[in-house]
């Protein structure tokens, strides 16, 4: 009797996934392995790694519960060969597969693995997300600028979320500007909830703490939901405790609080233990209940089949190479303090602290605390790029990368962001609580006691300066630079060039 064996990757963690579909269960071999291959492809933080083994053990009990044959190789098994394409092999023997079937992966580096193996399995479009390939290309096929807005439109009126007829609900299509509050210490923080390990993510923690102890980030305490019903509490919880405080708070930063009123299903999402079109209709159910406000729930809605739908299209369209677009032609390494966490800037300590003890920093943070400092120094796109796949418990290159060389690096010339997000120390203390108790002040523009984003943005201008000319959006800040008085230019060129040179020689700013 012929059988099929199925290769379910350590991010498609779902039941109703294209490759188990329309197969009869008797004929099936399910396989999951764990490899080393896939753990060391960039040096993940413990945790994101304790989580995908958890998870990925977790979810083969709960296909055997559903009638399936699961292989599940171990990382300690003895004859693992290390590699998707080992493991694969070895199991076509084992079983006497005739057929190898797989959902396509979220990767180049993967995609181009699967198609080297005999016999070249079929390949399924991963129809976990609202939008295909073909989709995309149609929607960007002869658009002069790929701008996420439209794209977003076309989803809401694909998925019907937040229509009334062919009219957005409320009347408009996004509500971000009401989305710019700053958080205050004595708001009302929900905590997400934290699941205690369970025998099976117990052996996890023992295997990765004996294996990957080196790693980057710390292991323990590790309370993550790992199986579908822990996922979908912790869903629930968001809905309820933190989606009402969503929009306002977004942008926010605030000291010693890491989550605020973000949702931390990011990582939830991206391994399939939560479905993302599912997510959406219980926030919109939550704004028709009048549970949540529409600016909420609109931005929480945008996020996901707007941002995170688009950067899956813009990382399958651009083609494998798009990790190494380096536009504005940063080289400076990534320096030590990104992995230590050592550094005097109250910001970029906090949002890396966290990194290291939660594999978790939320979007400003990444964006405008540690993505920010890198665009400024200089800092080589692709060196930051595999820094951030692997600190985050959520990445994944399909959707990391575009938010790095993209968003946050500007590195892709403008093709996903119309500017780069830059900015100096002023919107941190706009947004933030970190500037009270930094070693340096915001309000100085120049020398040591001064905060180093302030000199280091207009020195990030000026490298520029001929490049931003040119955007309509930046001309504006140029226009200011050059009217500048020569002796402020220098001034701020030198105080710049000084903590460089520290950050070159150190690796940090103390
Ligand atoms: P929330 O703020 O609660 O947002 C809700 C959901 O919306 C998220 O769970 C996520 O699924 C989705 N979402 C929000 N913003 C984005 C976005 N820009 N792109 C795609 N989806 C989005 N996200 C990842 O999932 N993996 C990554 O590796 C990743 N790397 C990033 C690197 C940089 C430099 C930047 C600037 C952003 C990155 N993001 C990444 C996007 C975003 O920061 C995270 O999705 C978000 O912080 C996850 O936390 P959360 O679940 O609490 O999000
Ligand atoms: C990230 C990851 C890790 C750490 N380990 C495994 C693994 O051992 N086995 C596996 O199938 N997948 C793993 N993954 C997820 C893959 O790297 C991911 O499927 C690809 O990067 C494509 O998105």
């Amino acid at each position: 009797m012929s059988r099929t064996l199925v290769l379910i990757l350590g991010d498609q963690l779902s039941p109703a996934l294209s490759s188990l579909r329309g197969l009869d269960p008797a004929r099936t071999t399910v396989l999951l392995c764990e490899v080393m291959g896939e753990a060391s492809y960039v040096g993940h933080h413990q945790k994101k790694i304790a989580f995908i083994f958890s998870a990925m053990r977790h979810f083969a009990q709960e296909l055997r519960g559903a009638g399936w044959t699961v292989d599940y190789v171990t990382l300690d098994d003895p004859a693992n060969t290390g590699t998707l394409v080992g493991e694969v092999t070895r199991a076509i023997t084992r079983h006497q597969a005739s057929k190898v079937r797989v959902t396509e992966p979220g990767e180049w580096r993967v995609l181009a693995d699967l198609q080297s193996l005999t016999p070249v399995p079929d390949i399924l479009p991963d129809d976990r997300f609202l939008c295909s390939h073909a989709e995309f290309q149609d929607w960007a096929e002869g658009r002069k600028a790929l701008r996420m807005e439209y794209f977003y439109r076309l989803m809401r009126r694909k998925t019907g979320l937040l229509m009334d007829g062919d009219e957005p609900a409320g009347g408009q299509w996004n509500f971000d500007h009401d989305n710019r509050k700053r958080a205050a210490p004595d708001l009302f923080m929900p905590q997400p909830p934290r699941h205690a390990p369970d025998a099976i993510t117990r052996d996890v923690l023992d295997l990765v703490a004996q294996r990957f102890g080196s790693n980057f980030g710390t292991l323990e305490p590790f309370w993550l939901p790992v199986t579908r019903a822990d996922a979908e509490r912790a869903a629930q919880t968001f809905i309820t405790a933190a989606l009402p405080h969503f929009g306002d708070y977004q942008d926010a930063m605030l000291t010693g609080q890491k989550f605020l009123y973000h949702s931390l299903l990011s990582p939830l999402i991206n391994v399939g233990l939560l479905d993302p079109l599912a997510m959406c209709r219980m926030a919109e159910a939550a704004w028709r209940d009048g549970a949540a406000p529409l600016n909420a729930v609109e931005g929480f809605i945008r996020q996901i089949i707007g941002w995170r739908e688009y950067v899956r299209g813009i990382y399958w369209r651009e083609g494998p190479d798009y990790v190494r677009r380096n536009a504005l032609d940063a080289v400076r390494p990534l320096p030590a303090l990104y992995w230590t966490g050592r550094t005097g800037m109250a910001c970029m300590a906090a949002a890396i602290g966290q990194t290291i003890e939660e594999a978790y920093a939320h979007h400003i943070q990444r964006l405008m605390v540690t993505g920010n400092f890198a665009l400024l120094t200089g800092i080589d796109p692709h060196a930051l790029h595999e820094w951030y796949l692997a600190v985050y418990f959520d990445a994944f290159e399909w959707v990391e990368a575009p938010n790095t060389i993209g968003m946050s690096q500007f590195a892709d010339g403008g093709l996903l962001a119309s500017k780069p997000y830059a900015a100096s120390g002023a919107y941190i203390d706009r947004m933030s609580d970190y500037c009270g108790s930094c070693r340096y002040s915001v309000k100085l523009k120049v020398g040591d006691k001064a905060c180093p984003l302030n000199a280091l943005y207009w020195d990030f201008i000026a490298r520029h300066r001929d490049r931003f000319a040119g955007n309509p959006r930046m001309a504006q800040i140029v226009r200011t630079w050059d009217r500048m008085a020569e002796t402020q230019q220098a001034a701020l060129r030198q105080s710049a060039a000084r903590f460089l040179e520290r950050l070159d020689e150190t690796g940090t700013d103390l």
